[in-house]
């Protein structure tokens, strides 16, 4: 008898002791605290996604295109270009901004390997301008737009799986530029 009393003593504590935790607020701000703490490794996870999301649709609408001023300065308004290897094709325009005439101050952007740049350039320089300052036929030059004039723009479009084939350069080949009209091209993942 004693022994059930005892029983009963310990199932009323038990069910007190129940009900007190279910009533308390502080186990059950604890309860919930985990469920945030939870919580934040999802946002934190979910943060990162945000943000890469953004760069992947970057990618996907402008990094397969560029356009590359080039000035009365002799200049090219970057001294890069970055292509990334997941373009399929990629374009770039030349816009000349300029105000001096084509014949004085005409631009292109000629893409080659590194290493044939110079010879391209002082076997192009004969050519005139109305080939572009590019000898005719030159299989070292990979792509070129023409000899551009102010307010004048040009494009051309290039497979980036051909430029795994070494180290490319783009540079302007009126006589003269190439000094101060020469970059990288750089292929990127
Ligand atoms: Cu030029």
């Amino acid at each position: 008898m004693k022994y059930y009393l005892t029983l009963i003593g310990a199932a009323i504590l038990g069910l007190s002791a129940c009900s007190q935790k279910t009533d308390q607020t502080p186990p059950a701000s604890q309860s919930a605290s985990p469920a945030a703490s939870a919580a934040t490794p999802a946002a934190t996870a979910s943060a990162p996604a945000a943000s890469s999301s953004p760069a992947a649709s970057n990618a996907a609408a402008g990094n397969c295109s560029l356009t590359v001023e080039a000035n009365d300065t002799m200049k090219y308004n970057t001294g890069e270009i970055a292509i990334s290897k997941a373009c399929k094709s990629f374009d770039i325009t030349l816009k000349n901004t300029g105000t001096l005439p084509k014949t004085a101050m005409g631009h292109d952007l000629v893409i080659a390997k590194a290493a044939d740049v110079d010879a391209i350039v002082s076997d192009g320089a004969s050519a005139g301008a109305n080939n572009h300052f590019l000898k005719a036929g030159d299989t070292r030059v990979l792509a070129h737009t023409p000899l551009i004039g102010p307010g004048e723009e040009a494009g051309i479009r290039i497979d980036p799986a051909q430029l795994s084939a070494g180290d490319y350069e783009f540079f302007c080949s009126f006589p003269g530029h190439l000094a101060n009209m020469r970059g990288k091209i750089k292929l990127v993942d």
